[in-house]
This record gives structure tokens, sequence and C-alpha cells, in this order.
């Protein structure tokens, strides 16, 4: 493959376009894609340019295992004042006693609290991935469900939410060492408080997983988990709008088996450059302007929600109270694969979702879950998302031809540019 700079010399100070073209016009067709199509997966989001620029930061390339002070490399000076922030501001956002950074991601920072408290073989609750949870909460493929015991508490067939006394009942018969809240396709309040009484009762600790709703948290717009639990995860880049990482909240008491259980448990050498990026990324979240997106955020949901119902679909539990709407398909013709792929010819996209108590199997699944965060993000309000509610309806009901349909969503696009002057990657930079 010809490389426009072959010499080292070259290379030290070549820009990526100029030494991987196929890369750079990767990166470039991605951005034009993420620009050119409605983002409505509920756990993505386009995250700030200067966290993008964090994220492509020289800490990229220093080693630090360790923790602040207490390295196994020397040139640290300068990333431990890094990560310093970051603990400091993340504790100080949500209220916590202490923060361990360091979690590449969700799965880590479950991984890591339950390598701090549990032993292979303990039992474990958590709400069932079929009906709202995660892979890291006891999937028998994923490693939690394969070192631990997991049971599972489901949501009520009537209400489709989580019912907290069948909770009590299953948490008296499982006895857990652990109980975990929070899921990735669970639509209503996460009331922590109720299941620390259920967690007291039973002499189980409490984990809430926010990583959905943590930039709901930080704007002080779903009740905060953290007084009531002894650990609370989360990502950094749903709701909260940061780099692609995650993080852990808890209680001082267990703070260095946190620690010990990410680095060395777990984790080799922090990611520096994404640690420099979620303390940009807590400080922002501290700010009335991230308050004021994240009101847009939750106005943007109920107006999807209630426009879907409006046109004769049906939202699980009628409704939300986050950023998060499942569309239920059951009635209809459709699937939540089918669905998917309707909507995103027509440059909607999301993901099909199961909902409880589904009959089809994950792959096809009867729901489509969606969420608010990203569009909001590049600017669209009530009225964009009644309009984004109302090309499901047509497109789901078949209305409209896929032209007429793909043209509206265009014009949303358009109307809400995003990242409106960033460049790209197809010029040389040195
Ligand atoms: N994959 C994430 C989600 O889509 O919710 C959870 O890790």
């Amino acid at each position: 493959m010809a490389v426009a700079h072959e010499t080292f010399e070259e290379l030290r100070t070549a820009g990526l376009a100029d030494v991987d073209p196929e890369i750079a016009e990767l990166l470039g067709r991605e951005l034009e894609r993420q620009r050119g199509q409605i983002e409505l997966i509920a756990s993505e989001n386009f995250t700030w340019p200067s966290v993008l620029e964090a994220v492509g930061s020289v800490p990229t390339n220093k080693y630090a295992e360790g923790y602040p002070g207490k390295r196994y490399y020397g040139g640290c000076e300068v990333v431990d004042e890094i990560e310093e922030l970051a603990r400091g501001r993340a504790k100080e956002l949500f209220g916590a006693e202490h923060a361990n950074v360091q979690p590449h991601a969700g799965a880590q920072a479950n991984m890591a609290v339950y390598f701090a408290v549990l032993n292979p073989g303990d039992r474990v609750l958590a709400l069932s991935l079929n009906h709202g949870g995660h892979l890291t909460h006891g999937l028998k493929v994923n490693f939690s469900g394969k070192l631990y015991d997991f049971h599972h508490y489901g949501v009520s067939r009537e209400t489709m939410q989580v019912d907290y006394d069948d909770v009590l009942a299953t948490a008296k018969e499982v006895r857990p060492a652990l109980i975990v809240c929070g899921g990735s396709a669970y639509p209503r309040t996460v009331e922590a408080d109720k299941f620390r009484e259920i967690a007291d009762e039973v002499g189980a600790l409490l984990m809430c997983d926010m990583a959905h709703f943590s930039g709901l948290v930080a704007a002080g717009l779903h009740p905060s988990p953290v007084p009531h639990c002894d650990f609370v995860t989360s990502t950094s880049h749903k709701t909260l709008a940061g780099p692609r990482a995650g993080f852990v909240l808890c209680r001082e008491e267990h703070a260095s088996k946190v620690d010990r259980a990410n680095f060395p448990g777990m984790q080799g050498g922090p990611l520096m450059h994404a640690i420099a990026a979620k303390a940009a990324c807590f400080r922002i979240a501290m700010t009335d302007a991230f308050r004021d997106y994240q009101v847009q955020v939750r106005a943007n949901a109920d107006v999807l929600a209630a426009t879907l119902i409006a046109g004769g679909y049906d939202v699980l539990t009628g409704g939300t109270d986050t950023h998060l709407v499942q569309l239920d398909l059951r009635r209809t013709e459709w699937t939540g694969l089918a669905a998917q792929e309707r909507l995103e010819e027509c440059k909607l996209t999301a993901n099909r979702n199961t909902v409880p108590f589904d009959e089809r199997p994950p792959m096809v699944a009867s729901g489509v879950r969606l969420g608010s965060p990203a569009a909001t993000m590049r600017g669209f309000d009530e009225d964009d998302f009644r309009e984004v509610a109302s090309i499901i309806v047509d497109s789901l009901n078949e209305s409209s031809g896929l032209e007429e349909l793909r043209a509206r969503a265009l014009v949303l696009c358009e109307k809400r540019p995003l990242y409106p002057g960033f460049r790209g990657y197809t010029s040389y930079i040195s």
C-alpha cells in the first residue's frame, strides 16, 4: 500500500490522512453517517468537542499503573493531577465518598465491584436481562454469570415496572450477598431507597448500575442512588455525554477494596487520556448548561413516548421517567428486528430489544429501544421529536414512501447540524 510519508522523519510529523488515508476516509464517513441520520440508540450520545480533544490527547502515551501518588512508573506527576481532578470532580458531582475513575468501560466498573466484595459462587440478585437488566448482571455467557450465582427479579406483568414486594420476597428466598439495581432498558425511575430497605432486610450489599441515567442524576432529574447504595457504577458516554469509559463510586469503607480490585486485580495501565476526558465531562456536568441539556433530554423523551402512543403504538409502562422509551410491538405485525431495519431505511438509528415476557428471541425481539440524548445533543427540541415520532409512526404504518420519510429525517438533520464547523479527518495536521 502506497503511503505518502515513508521515512521515519516524515512519519514523525505526518497526520492521519497522509499516513493512513483509508482509515481517515472511514473516520470521515463515520462522521458523515452520524451527521446524516437521527440517532435514537438510548445508550449513545455525541460527546462534546472538548471531550473529543481530550480523548485524542498525549496522555495516551503514558503508563501510570497504580493510583495518584502511588504509581509504578516515573513521570506521573501530571497524570496524577489529571486523575485527582477526575476523582474529585466525580465525588463532587455525585456527592460520593470515593470515586475510582479508572474502569475502561461500564462492564469493568461492574467487574471491579464484584471482584471487590464477592467470592466466586456468591449469590447476587439483579434485574433480568429480558426485563431490562444488563449482560454484566448475570447473563450465563458473561463473566458475571459464569463466576457468580446470579438470581433475577423481573417486572410485574401488569405494570411492566419493578414490583418491590416481589423483589423483597425473592431476596428473602435467595439471600444474596449483593443486590444490583438499574439496567439498560428500564424506562422508569430506579428507586434505590426501596432497594436499600430490601438489602438491609436480607443483609445484602447494594449496587446501582446507573450507566443509562447518570446524566439525569448529575442534573438532579433522577433521584440519586448514591446516598442509598454501597456502590454505584456508571459509564460516562450515555446520558452523561462524556468519553466512552466507566467509573465506580462507593462508600469510603469499600474504597481500598474497589481500588485494588480494579488495579492490580483486573486492569493494567489506566487510559489516562480517557481519564482526562472524564474529568472534563464531570466539569461540564456541573454547569447550568448541562442541566438545561438534560431537561431537554427528558422533555424530548416524553414527547417521543406521547406521540408514539397517540399514533397508535404501545410504549412499555405507558411512558418514561428517563431518556429511554421502549416501543412494544407485540400487538403489531412488526418484529423488533424488522422495525429496526425499516427505521434505518428512513435514516433513524435504533436497536431492537426484547420486551418483558417476550416470546421472540433477542436477535429478533418484539421491541425497539429508543432514546433522546443524542438527537437532543444536536439541538432537537420537542417539535423536532414530535416529527421524529411521526416519522416512526408513518414508517411502521407504511403510510408514506421511503423516499418521503427519508427526506423528512434529512430535513431535521440539516436543521440541527452535528459538530458544525468540524472539518473532519481529511486534512493534514502537523
Ligand atoms: N450496550 C449498552 C446499552 O446499549 O445499553 C449497555 O452496556
